[in-house]
């Protein structure tokens, strides 16, 4: 989509720093991280929120989760713990329109909240 952030960054019209890709997804890193580790896994395709899946699809929704928990493991390490964070709408604070799984690792939610003056 023209006007998607996410789809220019996918496109690679707009910069980001990768992490990994394949041909279903892209992490990248958040460029307003709220933790020390903080990740997005974006789908190439461009649905407008988790609302928008398609539940005749249910692998589809797995492999977005395996491919963030890969992600999320190689990064903090075995003994590292993190959190997937999907944020549906304007009023869970959503703020790009495509669909988006952020992994959160080294600062307990509490904290991460306040930093953002959410508390
Ligand atoms: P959400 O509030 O759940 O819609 O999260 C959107 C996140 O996307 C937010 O944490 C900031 C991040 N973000 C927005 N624009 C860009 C961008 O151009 N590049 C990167 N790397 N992250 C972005």
């Amino acid at each position: 989509m023209e006007n998607c952030i996410f789809c220019r960054i996918i496109e690679k019209t707009a910069p980001s720093e990768i992490i990994y890709e394949d041909e279903e997804f892209l992490v990248i890193r958040d460029i307003h991280p709220l933790t020390p580790l903080h990740l997005l896994v974006i789908p190439r395709r461009h649905f407008t929120s988790l609302n928008e899946l398609d539940e005749s699809d249910p692998a589809y929704v797995g492999r977005l989760i395996f491919t963030a928990r890969r992600i999320a493991s190689e990064q903090v390490g075995p003994k590292g713990g993190y959190r997937l964070v999907i944020n549906t709408g304007e009023t869970a604070g959503q703020s790009v329109f495509h669909l988006h799984l952020h992994i959160l690792s080294g600062r307990p939610l509490i904290s991460s909240l306040i930093t953002r003056g959410l508390r």
